[in-house]
């Protein structure tokens, strides 16, 4: 098992006080080629079944596929990735789990793909941690394709705001302040970042984070895949049992953890047993906590 690379000082300072951390070049060439080609398989293949997800405030040329664990094995070695893995424990603590997978499919697009919005739902958009609490959900976007200038389908963020309060919103959690301002051809907000990006590169954001996807005015395609962790007392967004129980995988014992096998001895998500040296991969003493 990897011990942990955690994150440094710096990071974690940008990441409290901005509400993001954007690790370049986490994925290798081949890597990137055999997502994007295992990617594409899924996207004709859910394209003819009709498994496609088009969320009704996507952009037409927009969807989504969920799920992505369970329809294949090639994103397995992403659960706890090296690179940003143990910082993702930096953040939230060992208490770590994936709650969901998603890979997301943004085509060309003359008006901004969505509005700005919260994750996880009006429930958590009421909730934000404190200045030094340990986070509840953190997201890690990989992109897979060139996002190097603006207007190609790009994330959006305003730096900050997720510490800011949502005054009003409605359930599917949109800012509606923001998304008044938003041009009929695009134009973003003042203070809005679109997050410019080349393959392979690793945006980290938590839920309350305000956020969007810009206009893609180039045309070209974008290809991502989110990984959403959360605390292991929060509800999973997605059911991975079937990726548990499959015999087939080869699923190191951390990465069975962080898929919610809590064991046979006390299989708590609460007060999961062993969960520091598991996810840790050595001891607390070696651990330093
Ligand atoms: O980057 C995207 O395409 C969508 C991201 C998003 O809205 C989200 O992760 O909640």
């Amino acid at each position: 098992m990897s011990q942990l690379e955690l994150i440094s000082p710096e990071e974690e300072a940008h990441f409290r006080s901005e509400g993001y951390l954007l690790l370049r070049s986490v994925l290798s060439t081949d890597e990137i080629s055999a997502l994007l080609a295992e990617v594409d398989r899924l996207c004709a293949q859910a394209d003819q079944t009709g498994a496609v997800v088009r969320e009704a405030y996507y952009h037409q040329n927009s969807y989504k596929l969920g799920n992505a664990l369970r329809l294949s094995p090639a994103f397995d070695f992403l659960i706890d990735h090296p690179k940003y893995f143990g910082k993702l424990v930096s953040l939230m603590g060992p208490y770590i789990q994936l709650m969901g997978s998603e890979i997301f499919v943004r085509g060309a697009a003359g008006e901004a793909i969505t509005g700005f919005h919260t994750d996880m739902g009006p429930g958590l958009q009421k909730v934000r941690v404190t200045e030094d609490s340990a986070f509840l959900e953190i997201k890690a976007q990989l992109f897979l394709t060139d996002l190097s200038t603006p207007d190609a389908g790009n994330f959006v963020l305003i730096p900050t705001s997720h510490r800011w309060p949502v005054t009003d919103s409605d359930p599917l959690c949109h800012i509606h302040e923001m998304n008044r301002q938003i041009g009929p051809d695009g134009e973003l907000p003042p203070g809005t970042l679109q997050v410019l990006v080349n393959p392979g590169d690793v945006l980290l954001f938590p839920y309350s984070l305000w956020h969007a996807v810009g206009p893609n005015k180039v045309g070209r395609t974008r290809y991502s895949i989110a990984l959403r962790y959360g605390q292991t007392a929060l509800r999973p967004v997605e059911r991975l049992d079937a990726v548990l129980a499959d015999r087939t995988r080869e699923l190191t014992p951390r990465q069975r953890r962080v898929l919610g096998d809590f064991g046979t001895k006390s299989p708590s998500p609460q007060r999961a047993p062993e969960q520091a040296e598991l996810i840790y991969g050595h001891s607390l003493a070696e651990a330093g906590v």
